[in-house]
C-alpha cells in the first residue's frame, strides 16, 4: 500500500480539505477516498484552531471506513485525561482542570463539552494507536523509542487498539514508568539546558528544557540538538551537551514520520529516513499543512512533500 502522511491539523479543516483535494482524494458519501492510496494522520487533530468539529467530521469517517489510518497525538491523549475522572479521587480528573490546561483545551471544550457526543468522541480517541509499525514504514506523533514501546506493549497488550483504563491512570502519574513512556513517545525527548538558560515558547511560557533531534548522533551542542522553530534557535546555547539523549536509530532503519515539533523553515527531510510533517499550520496565517507521498522508499526525498498554506 502507498500512503500519504499528513501532519498536525489542530482544528484547521479548510487547509485540510485543500490538501486532500491536491492529493487527489475525492469526497464520496461523506468520506474522502483515493482509489489507490491511503492517508496516515500523525495525530493532534484538535485544540488551537477554529474548526474543531469540522476536522473530526472529516478524519473520523475516513479512519472508520479504512480510507485512512492515524496515530494518537499528545492533544488527544490530554483530552482523554482531561475528560476522565481520577478513580482515587472522583472530584478530580486525570488531567487537572487548571487555568493553563483549560486555556489550552478551550476551543475543543467549546465545541464538545456538554454535548451528546463528547464522551463518545473521547472513547474513539482511545482507539487511536500510539504508533504504527507497517511494512517498511513507521509512524509516531513525536519520538520512535523501541524500548519504551516494548515496555508498553508487554504490559498493555491493547495499547494500539484501545487505551486501557489502568494505562491512562498510570500514565497520568508523573512518577511512573508509564508516564515517562507515553510522554516521550507523544511529546519527544527533552533535555535541560545548562544553568538558568531559558527561552519562551510560542505561548510565552518560559522553557528550561529543549526538544531534541533524538536520532542525531552528530549533534554535540544544545543548539545543534534543538528541534523546533528556527525563531527559538538564537536563545539556545552552543555549549556541549552533558547528558545521555540519543536513541539508536540508524540510517538503514525504515523511514519514520512524526509531527509535533512546530517547524517553520524550509520543508525537507531531517535525515535520509526521518521526516517531521508539522510546519505549524495553527501558528499563524501562512503556516503550512504538510503531507508526504510515500511509495515504499527507504530514503525520503524532498520533492515528495506537498503542502498548502493557511
Ligand atoms: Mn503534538
Amino acid at each position: 500500500m502507498n500512503y500519504d502522511l499528513i501532519g498536525d491539523i489542530h482544528g484547521h479543516s479548510e487547509p485540510l480539505v485543500r490538501l486532500l483535494d491536491r492529493l487527489g482524494y475525492r469526497c464520496d458519501n461523506g468520506v474522502y477516498r483515493h482509489s489507490e492510496r491511503q492517508i496516515i494522520f500523525l495525530g493532534d487533530f484538535i485544540d488551537r484552531g477554529p474548526e474543531q468539529r469540522e476536522v473530526i467530521e472529516i478524519v473520523r469517517p475516513m479512519i472508520d471506513a479504512g480510507a485512512a489510518q492515524a496515530v494518537m497525538g499528545n492533544h488527544e491523549f490530554n483530552a482523554i485525561c482531561y475528560f476522565t475522572q481520577d478513580p482515587e479521587d472522583p472530584s478530580r480528573h486525570l488531567r487537572v482542570h487548571s487555568a493553563k490546561n483549560q486555556a489550552q483545551h478551550k476551543v475543543f471544550l467549546e465545541a464538545y463539552d456538554g454535548t451528546r457526543d463528547y464522551a463518545e468522541l473521547i472513547n474513539w480517541f482511545r482507539t487511536l494507536p500510539l504508533w504504527l509499525d507497517l511494512d517498511g514504514l513507521r509512524v509516531i506523533h513525536a519520538c520512535w523509542d523501541e524500548k519504551l514501546m516494548r515496555f508498553l506493549s508487554d504490559r498493555y497488550p491493547t495499547v494500539n487498539s484501545f487505551l486501557a483504563d489502568d494505562l491512562i491512570v498510570k500514565a497520568s502519574r508523573r512518577d511512573s514508568k508509564e508516564f515517562k513512556a507515553v510522554e516521550t513517545l507523544l511529546k519527544g525527548k527533552e533535555i535541560r539546558m545548562p544553568g538558568d538558560t531559558m527561552f519562551r515558547d510560542k505561548d510565552g511560557n518560559p522553557r528550561h528544557h529543549i526538544r531534541i533531534r533524538w536520532w542525531d548522533g552528530k549533534a554535540r551542542t544544545y543548539q545543534a540538538a534543538f528541534l523546533g522553530p528556527d525563531a527559538a534557535l538564537s536563545h539556545i546555547p552552543e555549549d556541549p551537551i552533558d547528558a545521555e539523549h540519543l536513541i539508536d536509530y540508524s540510517e538503514g532503519d525504515p523511514p519514520v514520520f512524526f509531527g509535533h515539533y512546530w517547524l517553520d523553515g524550509e520543508i525537507d527531510r531531517l535525515a535520509p529516513n526521518i521526516a517531521c510533517l508539522d510546519y505549524s499550520v495553527a501558528a499563524k496565517v501562512g503556516g503550512k499543512l504538510v503531507a508526504y507521498r510515500w511509495d515504499g522508499e527507504q530514503q525520503l526525498s524532498k520533492d515528495k512533500f506537498v503542502h498548502v498554506s493557511r
